[in-house]
């Protein structure tokens, strides 16, 4: 069980705060689409994915990233059971979309990686420990039905 600190969840809060789900959430999708071209096979219905550009610029991936981030809200507001937050979600993922777990963590890396260009110096590596440290949660928590 994944203990908190007042100065974690206070931190957690404030990144949480600071993000632009409409933006970020597109941005970090993409970023998955791209960097890890694989990742493309369980969004066979998403039209246009052959270039970064395709990728970008296509109205699906934006509205999943926005749809992604925004169940990120859940895990913010319930720090003490990410868990059970995520158990519906954990089982989707594993019995109906068969989404490998590994991508989880990829999508987490790619979503520190777009916060820390929209926040610059804001994302300390203080912050970034603690909102790795979340991510990390999160990632478990989607993962725990496949084991
Ligand atoms: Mg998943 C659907 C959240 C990673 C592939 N994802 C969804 C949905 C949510 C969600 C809330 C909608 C569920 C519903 O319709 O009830 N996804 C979510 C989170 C994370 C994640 C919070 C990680 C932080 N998803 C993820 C990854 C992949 C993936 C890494 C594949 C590489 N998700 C996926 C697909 C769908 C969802 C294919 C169905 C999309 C659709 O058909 O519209």
């Amino acid at each position: 069980m994944v203990e908190w600190s007042d100065s974690e969840r206070s931190t957690i809060a404030s990144v949480w705060g600071k993000i632009n789900v409409d933006e970020i959430g597109p941005q970090a999708l993409a970023r998955v689409l791209i960097v890890y071209p694989w990742t493309q096979r369980y969004f066979g219905a998403f039209g246009n994915l052959s270039s970064a550009t395709a990728i970008l610029g296509n109205p699906k991936v934006s509205e999943h990233g926005r749809t992604v981030l925004n169940a990120l809200d859940k895990a913010v507001k319930n720090l003490d059971n990410i868990k059970g937050t995520y158990s519906e979600l954990s089982q989707l993922h594993c019995d109906k979309l068969n989404v490998d777990p590994d991508n989880f963590r990829l999508l987490a890396d790619c979503l520190t990686i777009v916060v820390a260009s929209a926040f610059g110096s804001a994302l300390s590596p203080a912050v970034q420990a603690t909102w790795q440290k979340f991510l990390s949660v999160v990632v478990a928590a989607l993962s725990s039905r496949y084991f």
